[in-house]
């Protein structure tokens, strides 16, 4: 980690190793969202992942939150050019939930409640790469953050972290998802600029 100041001065950008190239740093932590809110009672809340054979593999709120759960710091990076470095999320890693699936298929398409959708290589998700956050800074996750639970792929830019995430499908094939369709990049490595396709 290299000096830098705070703010958007243009000498933090060149000294902060941390961040990718036409970032800046924000110490906010700002809301993008392409629809409203959807509210989702962790009663009623189920996350699924499902695959070729069509077997649905469900976790609802008391099995998640039995599960292991990770404290994750990671820098985020949006596509809109703010970084935000050294977030701090509690969740479970997308290891614990794979490890309870099989499946042949590389590609994984996340789809929210509310209906967005983003899409990603399946080893993405593994190695310690990809969470289901359920808390930011020590508290529950914030609605508009994607509360009650989100994807967390901090390697990627942020659209790819899908909020109010509701399952998982596997896919033979790499197909785009909501911002995909829009122009955005298939793949999103911030550190390769892959912001458009
Ligand atoms: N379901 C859903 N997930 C989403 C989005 C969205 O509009 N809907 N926006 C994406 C984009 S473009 C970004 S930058 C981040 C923003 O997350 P934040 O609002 O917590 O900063 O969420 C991503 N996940
Ligand atoms: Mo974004």
């Amino acid at each position: 980690m290299a000096v830098f100041t705070r703010g958007f001065g243009g000498r933090a950008r060149e000294q902060d190793d941390r961040l990718p190239p036409g970032q800046f740093l924000t110490e906010d932590f700002p809301v993008l969202s392409a629809g409203p809110t959807p509210r989702i009672d962790t009663d009623e809340w189920e996350f699924q992942i499902r695959t070729e054979t069509g077997e649905t593999h469900r976790w609802d709120w008391p099995a998640m939150q039995a599960l292991q759960q990770d404290d994750i710091t990671r820098d985020i990076h949006c596509v809109t050019r703010w970084t935000k470095l050294g977030t701090s999320w509690q969740g479970v890693s997308l290891d614990t939930l794979f490890a309870e699936v099989e499946s042949g298929y590389d590609f994984v398409m996340a789809h929210s409640y509310g209906g967005y959708t983003t899409n990603f290589p399946l080893d993405d998700l593994l190695d310690g790469k990809a969470w289901i956050a359920t808390g930011f800074d020590g508290e529950p996750l914030a609605a508009e953050h994607g509360g009650p639970a989100r994807l967390l792929i901090p390697h990627l830019y942020f659209w790819k972290s899908a909020k109010w995430i509701r399952g998982l499908v596997m896919q033979q094939d790499d197909e785009p998802g909501f911002w995909e369709q829009n122009g955005y990049h298939a793949y999103g490595d911030p550190w390769l600029e892959q912001r458009y396709s």
